[in-house]
């Protein structure tokens, strides 16, 4: 199997800092996250940023600095949010991508979140994913419902798209798509040959995920953003400690952890213009 790509979501937008003190906010914070998070396994830097008050928010500036930290600490992949918190307006979500991450998620559909609703019609995400590909952005389809993946499928066709593509599945969001027995199977199986797939459990589904996933060869995520407990009544003390825990069960599972440059090669993404660490 091929080696595993972890991808560490280590903020989010749903988590209050009261819920999770250890939440990396300030650029200095994020920066320590990220060599710690590099050093555990992880690959790819899924990015929210928060505001001074620990808020949620797509401010440009509050990227850039995040964005520079993140990049002078780790080589990590950084991977931009376009959700946002539910309901950024579609200006606010798109601005951030000016920054030319390597890579931003695209969630190609609406669904049910929570007590809301998570906003993606379908000029919307046509705009988004122009943009991305404009600034060769590379897009992860973040699917929370299965319709999620026709559409992508779809977007990539109508636009005679030849990049690489990439899928990460979020299970256990309430209102949205659920785990339960044969879930990432049928998932995976409307999947072309070609492209990569990681999945997440958020909350209690999170380990019976990640070993299903082990199992069936995909990659994986995790970190603050999709877990909050490691067990009862424990909070998970950091993204790196999240992270260990996966790898542990890789290892177990036989699966090499692959490095940020074998994640770029896998992805066909260049070396980062400007990085300051060997990779
Ligand atoms: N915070 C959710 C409403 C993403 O990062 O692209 C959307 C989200 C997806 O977290
Ligand atoms: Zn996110």
């Amino acid at each position: 199997m091929e080696p595993l790509i972890i991808t560490v979501a280590a903020v989010g937008a749903e988590l209050s800092v009261e819920q999770q003190p250890n939440l990396p906010i300030t650029p200095e914070a994020l920066a320590r996250d990220a060599a710690e998070c590099a050093e555990a396994g992880a690959s790819i830097y899924h990015l929210h940023v928060r505001d001074h008050s620990g808020a949620p928010t797509m401010d440009v500036g509050r990227f850039r600095e995040a964005l520079a930290a993140i990049k002078q600490a780790s080589d990590l992949i950084v991977q931009f949010t376009t959700g946002g918190a539910l309901g950024d307006s579609d200006e606010v979500r798109i601005a951030p991508l000016d920054l030319e991450p390597e890579m931003a998620t695209l969630t190609t559909g609406t669904v049910n979140f929570g007590d809301g609703v998570f906003m993606n019609p379908a000029p919307l995400i046509e705009r988004l994913y122009l943009k991305m590909r404009a600034k060769t952005i590379l897009p992860e389809y973040e699917i929370f419902d299965a319709a999620m993946i026709f559409n992508a499928l779809a977007l990539y066709d109508e636009h005679g798209s030849d990049h690489h593509r990439h899928f990460d599945f979020v299970l256990g969001v309430p209102g949205a798509l659920a785990h339960a027995p044969g879930v990432l199977e049928f998932l995976t199986g409307l999947l072309p040959e070609s492209v990569t797939w990681s999945a997440t459990g958020i909350g209690r589904s999170h380990l019976p995920v990640t070993d299903e996933i082990l199992a069936l060869g995909g990659h994986v995520r995790t970190g603050f953003e999709d877990v909050r407990y490691v067990e009862p009544g424990l909070l998970a003390g950091s993204n790196a400690e999240l992270i260990a825990r996966v790898a542990e069960r890789a290892r177990a599972a036989g699966r090499a952890l692959a490095t940020a440059s074998d994640t770029r090669r896998r992805f066909g993404l260049s070396s980062p213009a400007g990085s300051t660490l060997a990779s």
